[in-house]
């Protein structure tokens, strides 16, 4: 070869793999209701997620990662970088279709359940830039005209308004767990029995990989799994119940075997990528959507809480910290920090305005709500110019009456807006919430109380009511899932 052309060759090598680092795939895994402390890396002992641990040493490990308290909320904040109270989208779809419970002190605020077609979702930003865009999994944001194709995903593998499947066993179908309505997962229709929807999102994010080709693609995949039913494969459960021991912080072995095959996925997944040469120019993001579930669940078989969120208080739902404080892992190869934990705090509106950077996007004007993380992901000991996270819970669940909260850097204050009472607690002495300190500290509770009234006015937050025809007695209207 000439010299001229091993130096054209040399340089046209060279550019296509400046390109493609400066503009890398991206990968985002959602498990849903997955606690803090449900996985090894986060500190679970009967759990078992190899896969996801070795995934945590190529990453960066956020110890403080906040999402909303349950499911259709946070994923509005995903998609749109926007907090879930300036939405207006404050409880999970259903449970906004249904107006709420009933005879309660207070008359929940409205939400929305559909994700309006005037917000710009990260799935338009990249696909208007040239990204194959795919949903597959949960969408949990709409009727069929706000379905993931009318918010930028050129393809909708299985989303539905539905927050949950009526069982992981195909054909995925039926009604009674969720009351009457006859609900499916579409687009999964040729299967056979035995075949489990975990396994099954997983093989289809895979054939959108290989789809792809040369074009760069965002994959949402935004797996059911952890939340109920609460179904694993027999083998599993029968191994975690035979190592469960009454010390152990969780108890539940068919979630524990539910979690297993979650785990098993995230590997597959990532060794296809690798099988492909796609791992160094692709960005994977492993989060979950909200804190773990603490109720019990009857398709498991057992009358137990599903998790522990130990060493958080509570669970999904609530705004103490077993609510909102979820796992995140990011690894950006070229960019991220691998092996890093990074303990400064975070929320799922971030993961808007990071993707839009990893993709060169500029940030949109109007998106205010969360920041790009980039820099946390260089230099993971570095700070954000942020000086608060807020929470909206406006909603009742078996975990929380009403609630918003602030947490503004070791200080957590909550307000109950039954009777306005608020409780203060510092994170760091006290991380399980369990000394309410407020009658300490009445200055830092002003503070924070004005902070938060402040945040919730500039959002224009919508609030509960006064129940004029509450009688004292039992609750009624069990929102479904
Ligand atoms: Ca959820």
């Amino acid at each position: 070869m000439k010299p001229f052309l091993v130096l054209l060759s040399a340089f046209v090598i060279g550019h296509t793999s400046f390109a493609a680092s400066q503009r890398p795939n991206i990968l985002f895994i959602l498990a849903d209701d997955m606690g803090w402390a449900d996985l090894g890396c986060y500190g679970a002992d009967l759990h078992e997620t190899p896969r996801i641990d070795a995934f945590a040493k190529e990453s960066v490990r956020f110890t403080n990662a906040y999402a909303m308290s349950v499911c259709s909320p946070t994923r509005s904040t995903l998609m749109t970088g926007k907090h879930a109270a300036r939405l207006h989208f404050t409880i999970w779809a259903e449970g906004a279709q249904q107006g709420g419970a009933k005879n309660r002190k207070l008359r929940e605020a409205p939400s929305i359940w559909n994700l309006p077609h005037t917000e710009t979702t990260i799935a338009k930003h990249l696909q208007d830039a040239g990204y194959l865009t795919a949903l597959v999994g949960k969408w949990h944001l709409g009727d069929w005209e706000h379905y993931p194709e009318a918010h930028g995903f050129d393809i909708n593998i299985g989303g539905t308004n539905w927050g949950a499947p009526q069982t992981f066993w195909w054909p995925y179908s039926g009604t009674g767990r969720f009351g009457p309505e006859f609900r499916y997962v579409p687009h999964l229709e040729f299967g056979k029995p035995g075949e489990y929807l975990t396994d099954r999102l997983t093989n289809e994010a895979m054939k959108v990989i290989d789809h792809a080709g040369d074009q760069p693609f965002f994959i949402y995949l935004a797996h059911h799994s952890v939340h109920t039913p609460i179904e694993a494969k027999e083998d599993d459960v029968t191994r975690f119940d035979a190592k469960l021991s009454p010390e152990m912080h969780h108890q539940h072995g068919v979630y524990a075997a539910m979690t297993k095959n979650l785990d098993d996925n995230v590997g597959r997944i990532l060794d296809h990528l690798k099988s492909r040469g796609l791992d160094k120019n692709t960005l994977v993001v492993f989060a979950s959507d909200n804190g773990g579930y603490v109720g019990s669940d009857k398709a498991s078989g057992r009358n137990m809480p599903v998790t522990n969120n130990a060493p958080l208080r509570s669970g999904k739902g609530s705004l103490y910290e077993g609510g909102i404080r979820v796992p995140l892992m990011i690894r950006w190869p070229g960019v991220s920090q691998a092996g890093a934990t990074c303990d400064e705090p975070v929320v799922t509106m971030d993961i808007f305005n990071t993707l839009l950077a990893s993709a060169g996007l500029p940030q949109p004007a109007d998106v205010t709500d969360g920041v790009d993380l980039t820099s946390l992901l260089k230099s993971p000991t570095s700070k954000l110019q942020r000086d608060a996270l807020f929470f909206y819970y406006p909603h009742y669940y078996h975990t929380t009456t009403p609630v918003s909260a602030v947490r503004a850097r070791d200080w957590k204050l909550l307000e109950f807006f039954e009777d306005d009472h608020v409780e203060l607690y510092n994170l760091k002495d006290d991380l399980g919430e369990e000394h309410e300190i407020s009658k300490d500290h009445p200055e830092k509770v002003k503070e924070l109380r004005d902070q938060l009234h402040g945040w919730r006015e500039s959002v224009g937050a919508a609030l509960p009511s006064v129940n004029p025809d509450f009688k004292p007695g039992p609750a009624k209207g069990k929102a479904k899932r």
